[in-house]
Order: C-alpha cells, then sequence, then structure tokens
C-alpha cells in the first residue's frame, strides 16, 4: 500500500505543469512582496501538496504534517503583526497566499484560513494582550492548531439562534452545547467558541483540548474537501476559566467580524482552483486529439476556454480590488460578500466546464477537476452559502433586510 502511494505520488509529482494564468496583466498591479510571497507558496504545492493530495482526498484522510510546512510557508496569519510571530504583511499578499494554496486543494486552504482568520485573528482582535503574546506565536508556528465553533446542529445559516452557553460559576464559566461541521476539530488543540452568556449575548471563549467533558468527534463519509478533517465540538458541563474569554467584542459581530476576514481569503482562493482547473484543460485541450485534431480547436471546446479566462480574469480583478480596499480599511462586509459569492460560483461553474473538457479521463483521479469540483460544493456553503451572500447583497442595495 505504501510503495503504491509513493508510486502514485512520484507520478502525479511529474504531471504538476501547472502556469499561473494572468490575462490582464494582474501581475504588474502587484508588488515585488506579493509576487515572492505567491512564488514561494506555488512552489511549496508543487513540492508538498500534488504529490499526495489525490491519494488523501482518495483515501479520506488529512495530511496533517502539512501544518508546519504551511507555518513554514507564512501561511498561518499572513497579514497580522509580526511583533505576534505573524507575517506582517497586507491583504493583498494574505490573498495570494490563499489562491496559490487553494490551487493545490481548497482543503489545504481550509486548513490556513480557519487557524490564521478564524483563530489567531479573533484572538488578535478580541483578545487580551496576554492571550495575544501566549497564543498567537504558537498558533503562527503551528505548535497550537486551532478550531472555530460558531455552526450548531440547529442554527447554521442564523447562527443569532445558536443555544451553546455559559453560566457564570465563580472565576469559570460552565460551557454546555454543540457545535457541528468544525474544520480542524478532531485534531485542534484549541477552539474559539462563540456561546451566550445567561443575558443571551454572544460571547468568544478559547476552549482547549484536555478539559473535562469536552470532546471533538470526527464526522466521517464526506464527499466534499475529503482532505480536509471536520467534526463536532461537544461541550458538557465544560469548566473554562474566566481569563479565556475574549474580552474585547459582544454580540454576533464578534465571529461575523471573523468571518468576513476570512470570506475575503476564500475570494482569492477560488480563483486559485478555478486558474488549477483552466490549466489542466488548456493543455489537455491542446494534447487530446479526436476526429483527427486536437480537441482545442474544435469551436465549443475553444467556447469553454474563453469563457474560463474570462471568468477567471474578473474574478483576479475584483479580488485584486477588494484587496486595495482591504488595505486601505475600507473593505465593506457587503463587498466581501459579493466577491465571496462570485469567485466561489466562477470556480465550480469552471471545473463543470473543465471536467466536460477532459471527458471520461475528467472523472479520475489523473487529473485535479473532481477534486476541486468536489470541494468546492463545500466552498459554496460554508462561510455563509450562495444565497444567503446574494440576501447580504440584495440588503445592502434595497436597504430592505430579506432575513427578518
Ligand atoms: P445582523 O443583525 O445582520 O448582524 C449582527 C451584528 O453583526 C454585524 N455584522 C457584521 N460585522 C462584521 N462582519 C460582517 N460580515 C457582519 N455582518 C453583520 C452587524 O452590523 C450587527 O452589528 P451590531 O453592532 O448592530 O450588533 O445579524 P443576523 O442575525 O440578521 O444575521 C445576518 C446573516 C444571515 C447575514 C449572518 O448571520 C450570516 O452571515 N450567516 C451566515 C453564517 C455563516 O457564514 N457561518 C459560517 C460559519 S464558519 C465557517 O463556515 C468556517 S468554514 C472555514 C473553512 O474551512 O475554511
Ligand atoms: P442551512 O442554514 O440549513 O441552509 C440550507 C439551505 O437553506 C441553504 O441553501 C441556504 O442557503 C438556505 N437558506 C437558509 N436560510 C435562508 C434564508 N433566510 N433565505 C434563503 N435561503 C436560506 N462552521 C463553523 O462554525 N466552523 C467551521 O470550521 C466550519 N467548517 C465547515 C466545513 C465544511 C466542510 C462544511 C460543509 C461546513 C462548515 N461549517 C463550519 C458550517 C457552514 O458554515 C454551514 O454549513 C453553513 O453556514 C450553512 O449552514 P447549514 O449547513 O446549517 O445550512
Amino acid at each position: 500500500m505504501l510503495e503504491n502511494t509513493k508510486a502514485h505520488a512520484k507520478k502525479s509529482a511529474k504531471e504538476d505543469r501547472f502556469q499561473g494564468h494572468d490575462y490582464y496583466n494582474v501581475d504588474e498591479l502587484l508588488s515585488p512582496e506579493h509576487l515572492m510571497a505567491r512564488d514561494a507558496v506555488r512552489d511549496w504545492v508543487k513540492q508538498e501538496v500534488t504529490p499526495i493530495i489525490e491519494d488523501y482526498a482518495d483515501r479520506h484522510d488529512c495530511p496533517t504534517h502539512l501544518f508546519k510546512g504551511l507555518a513554514d510557508i507564512g501561511a498561518f496569519g499572513p497579514s497580522l503583526p509580526a511583533e505576534y510571530g505573524c507575517g506582517g504583511m497586507d491583504e493583498i499578499a494574505y490573498g495570494i497566499i490563499m489562491q496559490e494554496l487553494e490551487r493545490g486543494d481548497s482543503g489545504i486552504r481550509s486548513m490556513a484560513s480557519v487557524q490564521g482568520s478564524l483563530v489567531m485573528y479573533p484572538i488578535y482582535k478580541f483578545g487580551t494582550e496576554e492571550h495575544r503574546r501566549y497564543y498567537l506565536p504558537k498558533l503562527a508556528s503551528g505548535e497550537l492548531i486551532g478550531c472555530f465553533g460558531l455552526t450548531e446542529p440547529d442554527h447554521g445559516s442564523n447562527p443569532s439562534g445558536m443555544i451553546t452557553k455559559i453560566r457564570d460559576d465563580g472565576d469559570s464559566y460552565i460551557l454546555n452545547g454543540a457545535k457541528m461541521w468544525i474544520t480542524n476539530s478532531p485534531v485542534a488543540d484549541i477552539a474559539v467558541v462563540w456561546a451566550k452568556d445567561e443575558e443571551g449575548i454572544i460571547r468568544g471563549l478559547i476552549v482547549e483540548k484536555g478539559m473535562k467533558g469536552f470532546s471533538a468527534p470526527e464526522i466521517h463519509g464526506k464527499w466534499s474537501l475529503r482532505a480536509s478533517v471536520t467534526g463536532e465540538l461537544v461541550f458538557e458541563d465544560v469548566r473554562v476559566p474566566k481569563k479565556n474569554l475574549l474580552p474585547n467584542v459582544q454580540g454576533l459581530k464578534g465571529p461575523l467580524t471573523c468571518l468576513s476576514k476570512a470570506r475575503y481569503g476564500i475570494a482569492w482562493g477560488a480563483i486559485g482552483a478555478a486558474m488549477d482547473c483552466y490549466d489542466s484543460s488548456l493543455r489537455y485541450s491542446l494534447e487530446r486529439i479526436q476526429f483527427d485534431k486536437p480537441i482545442g480547436q474544435f469551436q465549443l471546446t475553444q467556447k469553454k476556454l474563453a469563457e474560463m479566462i474570462t471568468e477567471i480574469t474578473k474574478a483576479q480583478l475584483l479580488a485584486w480590488r477588494l484587496g486595495t480596499l482591504a488595505n486601505a480599511g475600507k473593505a465593506t462586509p457587503a463587498q466581501i460578500s459579493m466577491a465571496k459569492r462570485n469567485n466561489v460560483n466562477m470556480a465550480l461553474e469552471i471545473a463543470r466546464e473543465a471536467r466536460q473538457i477532459h471527458g471520461g479521463m475528467g472523472i479520475t483521479g489523473e487529473y485535479p477537476i473532481m477534486r476541486h469540483m468536489m470541494n468546492l460544493e463545500s466552498v459554496i456553503t460554508y462561510e455563509g452559502t450562495h444565497d444567503i451572500h446574494l440576501l447580504i447583497t440584495g440588503m445592502d442595495v434595497t436597504g430592505l433586510n430579506a432575513f427578518q
């Protein structure tokens, strides 16, 4: 089995002929630092992810050894301050790192988004200075792995209805409830958990592995994000010291602020998955001969490829502009929703068209297409579904709230 895995890895490694696509010279809008970060992550993905990812996805297993490598390339909290061991780069650098990771696999990007945007960011933004100094360097270096618990079995799109709760008990809170669909939870050392206090106000807490009454069982049987580990969080009278409360935020805007940061990264990440599908399709259309011609010579194939690169280019420009707004501190949550929704949908549509171009080969693990397509079925649902983001845009332009 191990020998088979090695042989397969070797074969796949040879086949990673990915080249970035830049039809509108977007690279000219990027700084040398952005390009350096992009190239370093691209090389790392070629060396560490592509050779193994199909095999891990096939076995529904998470390559947890990559956490360390992700830390080493600076994928955890790239835009958080260097004084806490983080990257100290700007939001465009963060975005482009997510793009390159998701070119490898959405699950690998998820490992980085959750750690950086949903665990490190709330600790940085809403924690105490003591929290920052203790947790951030350990999370940035991969010494600790974190997860983010917002969704519950009965509260997905409407997290404000959550029933997980904390009760004041002297120098601790007593935490009860359950979270569902939590990326990395079975392997996490800490969880940033959102729960209601006795007045019904949503608060954030850092819950640590090993606390009595806390468990994180894995969810099995996913046909999507198969190389990413997903689980539950179960709290049965867990005693959490009061010092573990994130004191600087109250209410749903706490978790939603973190989601804005992660959704921004996904808007970039989806471009990577789309580029990989396009790249493989372009090459396949030039190499695959039918009716004595490369299939790329047929107008219907050209239509597919032309539309793919057009949509990728539009998505790149949307992400870049969003990045410049984010760098200026001006990107609104609604603008981020628009980019997440558009770019993930674009990537999923491209994966479906790429599958057609690859014919029967498109359903096999010889090409990355089906894996990207299945992954993107989660990406279009998590961090707010396609329709929830549409309604956020609808609310923004009309001023009328469809959720009430
Ligand atoms: P609403 O009344 O609209 O808002 C409550 C408060 O939050 C503020 N706010 C935001 N703040 C920052 N960023 C945002 N994106 C924000 N959206 C809203 C808002 O201003 C308000 O503040 P305040 O001061 O007035 O209290 O809340 P609502 O209950 O009506 O809900 C609105 C809705 C439906 C849009 C929201 O609940 C939502 O976005 N639902 C989707 C849930 C979701 O995205 N869950 C994701 C779970 S985590 C995940 O999927 C991780 S996967 C990671 C991976 O593996 O990569
Ligand atoms: P529901 O909210 O039940 O939605 C079902 C359908 O109803 C959707 O089509 C939705 O758009 C639609 N719908 C709901 N409300 C409305 C409305 N008002 N108007 C119109 N349509 C509506 N969560 C975390 O907290 N942390 C994580 O790390 C995490 N990781 C995840 C990893 C994976 C692989 C997956 C699949 C999910 C993850 N999630 C995580 C949960 C994810 O955020 C939720 O699945 C998502 O928010 C949707 O919630 P739901 O699945 O309960 O769907």
